[in-house]
């Protein structure tokens, strides 16, 4: 496929509510989106860096530069999607750059052969569970209100975000509240140290699905130890950023679960790689989120329907937290969202959706 060049187009996505998490607080989605041109075809896909590098050392101005200065002159003059991550392999790091231009080329390259994202990967559903992730809150009443919403909207799992000083109380009224068969999960985003091993121990009495990377994204060794000394299964996010260091999380004993997500691991091939490892160990995955548009979430939604997605991932519909999306809203139906068919994402942002949420694009010539 010949690429003759790529827009950088920068939006700015206003949240429904406030999503606070252990290292932060967003209130605008501000997104770095890509297009590539071919002689027969276009596709688009959605960087998931945010603005601050506080998730991850990636942040959407590095993105956007990394993609001008190294990513785009390192494509060869032919490439197709396999091309693309082996172009970039001397360039270290930067990975949710590299996802967005790998996953934009295949857009493209699917949208001209007629193949789904889905098929394309390999699901073997056409729908696929969901689950929320909920912010950390100023009261527990205020956090029963939001769980009792999305309850009745339908969605199968829960998720709590935590940090020191809200773990406990929150999952205890949450269970109380609700009952033991709600599915309940926590997040602590890198929050904890091992030192706190005893104090989340009393996390095991609730019956969670799992707790998702309660320690420093570069401490497996502290894991696997945190990982013998609580029940509640260990989950990796941040720490994961390559099938190399699934490899590594699982022999060691670091996590019995693994939390994917595409850009976080360079993109949907890595992704699926990871699956299939993962799958090959018996270690459940599910497919997290990043506050995608629907762009990014009409990928994750094909990703998550592969086999080895056990558990309900963070794909939730798109008023969770966008008044209006750029492609038409995903609804959840009974708990779950469709798959979509379509060639490629199977979704086109809406034109003047687009235009009235753009705050600058920038055409590069290849
Ligand atoms: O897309 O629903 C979503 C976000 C889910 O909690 C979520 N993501 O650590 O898993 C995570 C966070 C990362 C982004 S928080 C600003
Ligand atoms: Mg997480």
């Amino acid at each position: 496929m010949k690429i003759t060049g790529v827009e950088l187009r920068r939006i700015a996505m206003p949240l429904v509510s406030p999503f606070r998490t252990s290292f932060g607080t967003e209130t605008t989605r501000d997104v770095l989106l890509l297009r590539v041109v071919t002689p027969d075809s276009e596709g688009w896909a959605e960087c998931v860096a945010m603005s601050e590098p506080r998730y991850s050392p990636e942040y959407v101005d590095g993105a956007a530069a990394a993609i001008r200065r190294f990513l785009l002159p390192a494509l060869p003059a032919h490439v197709d999607a396999y091309g693309v991550g082996h172009a970039l392999e001397p360039i270290k790091g930067h990975r949710m750059a590299k996802a967005a231009l790998e996953t934009a080329v295949l857009d493209a390259q699917l949208r001209a052969s007629g193949e789904s994202f889905g098929r394309f990967l390999g699901a073997t559903r056409d729908r696929v569970p969901c689950g929320v992730s909920v912010g950390i809150m100023d009261s527990v009443p205020a956090l029963l209100d939001a769980v009792a919403g999305y309850l009745d909207e339908g969605y199968v799992r829960i998720k709590l975000k935590i940090e020191p000083g809200w773990d406990v109380a929150p999952v205890r009224a949450v269970r109380e509240r609700f009952g033991d068969d709600v599915l309940l999960q926590v997040d602590a985003n890198a929050a904890y140290t091992l030192n706190d091993a005893r104090h989340l121990a009393r996390l095991d009495d609730f019956g969670l699905l799992l707790i998702e990377q309660p320690l420093a994204d570069d401490d497996l060794v502290q894991h696997a130890a945190l990982a013998r000394m609580i029940r509640t299964p260990v989950c990796l996010d941040e720490s994961i950023e390559s099938a190399a260091h699934a490899a590594a999380a699982i022999s060691l004993g670091a996590c019995s679960i693994v939390n994917i997500k595409p850009g976080r691991v360079g993109g949907y091939l890595e992704a699926r790689r990871i699956h299939d490892l993962c799958r090959a160990h018996g270690v459940a995955v599910w497919c997290g989120g990043m506050l995608e548009t629907g762009l990014g979430r009409a990928a994750n939604v094909a990703l998550a329907a592969l086999p080895g997605f056990t558990l309900p991932g963070d794909t939730s519909g798109s008023r969770r937290y966008f008044a209006t999306d750029v492609t038409a809203p995903f609804e959840l139906k009974d708990g779950h969202l469709d798959v979509p068919t379509g060639p490629g994402l199977g979704v086109e942002p809406v034109p003047e959706i687009l235009a009235e949420v753009t705050t600058s694009t920038e055409w590069i010539n290849l």
